[in-house]
């Protein structure tokens, strides 16, 4: 039974929905399907009376149309952009294309469905939006605390004590890149690891490394190891080197003589699309410095953030590597397959290599290389592993 105005003000709800869409009898069908899910929904019929809902509307999701009389969906995006970071923007459209599926993407929608869509996708893209808002909230307010000495439950001591133990401990894993086409190895990706069992994973290793403000120190030992296992690896393969945002900041990164320098022409550096370049004073600039000295240069997780394609406009890379959350059943999924093909054409036209992450299957695989995509990672091909030292 459809919940009226009345009781959706005082039953507690799942989310805050705002729906947008020119047609009034999908706008009731999706109202119903969402509010009986138990979400609080408020409706707009044209863009830029949604638009005017947003300062104030608290909404966690926006689920609009994107053909519509007067303002559409992507220029209602981008002004829902100008106003609020974060609320995650929803699509559906009865004529998909890859124009709008890409303009989607650049601004940051999330999602991009097809209808006619089923009740259970629509529940369920809705929460995964709600989710996504949630984390991007609590990001935020974690990161508004970070390093706050005092702040609650900040061991500060404690941290330190695993954070040594995790440096004492780290060591190093490669995964491999292929190139599909030449049935050969491309290079490896290097990836962190640790034994210390309070820090099990390469991000609580960074967020202690954070935290403590002892990031340029981690990324120094990164590099040391990454550079002593270098005689192991092919030579005529290339090595790819994560790099945090602020190691950028560090003059070592930049020095000839630096732990990699030597090997620089073997080396591509990535740099992550999940993190904002905006604190890093002059990214630009040093990532100029390392194109002299020979590195490369990808972008990492793209398509996974919101910031979309500004990274690639920022720092005309030589590489991107495309998240592996667009591989993920890209064999069943069609707006995924429409959405990796939009990007494979774009990094060709521009130039610029695409190594797709996480591929796990083999039906993944063979949709990809049917999409275009040569160069590939994933478990399918070989997991993370310690190379033997020579
Ligand atoms: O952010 P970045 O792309 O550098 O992270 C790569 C991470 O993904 C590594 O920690 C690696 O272990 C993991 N990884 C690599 N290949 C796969 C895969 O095929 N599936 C999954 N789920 N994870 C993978
Ligand atoms: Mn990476």
């Amino acid at each position: 039974m459809p919940t009226t105005e009345a009781q959706q003000a005082e039953t507690p709800t799942r989310g805050r929905v705002l729906v947008v869409d020119d047609d009034d009898g999908i706008r009731r069908s999706f109202r119903r399907s969402l509010r009986s899910a138990g979400f609080f929904v408020e409706e707009a019929g044209e863009g830029s009376s949604a638009v005017a809902r947003v300062p104030g509307g608290n909404f966690d999701v926006i689920l609009s149309d994107i053909d519509m009389p007067g303002m559409d969906g992507i220029a209602l995006l981008r002004a829902v952009r100008e106003l609020d970071l974060d609320v995650p923007v929803v699509f559906i459209t009865g004529t998909p294309r890859v124009e709008t599926a890409v303009q989607a993407l650049e601004h940051g929608a999330c999602r991009y469905l097809t209808k006619p869509v089923g009740e259970h996708e629509l529940v369920q893209s809705i929460e995964r939006a709600v989710q996504l808002r949630r984390m991007a909230t609590w990001r935020r307010q974690a990161l508004s605390h970070l390093g706050v000495e005092g702040a609650p439950g900040f061991d500060r001591a404690g941290l330190e004590a695993g954070f040594l133990r995790a440096i004492d401990g780290l060591w190093i894993a490669f995964q491999p890149v292929v190139r599909w086409s030449a049935g050969k190895l491309f290079g490896h990706e290097a990836l962190v690891r640790s034994r210390e069992p309070s820090l099990p994973n390469p991000g609580a290793i960074l967020h202690a490394a954070e935290r403590l403000d002892r990031l340029i120190e981690l990324g120094r030992k990164i590099r040391t190891g990454v550079a002593s296992h270098l005689p192991a690896l092919p030579l005529d393969g290339c090595v790819l080197v994560n790099l945090h945002p602020s190691d950028l900041d560090d003059p070592d990164l930049v020095s000839r003589d630096s732990p990699l320098g030597a090997h620089a022409s073997r080396i591509i550096l990535e740099i992550t699309e999940r993190a904002s370049l905006d604190h890093v004073s002059n990214a630009r600039r040093q990532v100029a410095m390392l194109r002299e000295l020979g590195y490369r240069i990808a972008i990492d997780d793209l398509g996974a953030g919101y910031a979309g394609l500004t990274s690639v406009a920022q720092l005309e890379p030589e590489v991107v590597k495309l998240d592996m959350s667009l591989v993920r059943n890209i064999d069943v999924e069609p707006t995924k397959q429409r959405l990796v093909r939009s990007m494979i054409d774009l990094c060709r036209d521009m130039g610029i290599e695409i190594i797709v992450e996480g591929v796990e299957t083999v039906s993944e695989r063979d949709t990809l290389v049917s999409l275009g995509a040569d160069l590939l990672q994933g478990y399918l091909f070989g997991r993370p592993a310690a190379i033997p030292t020579p």
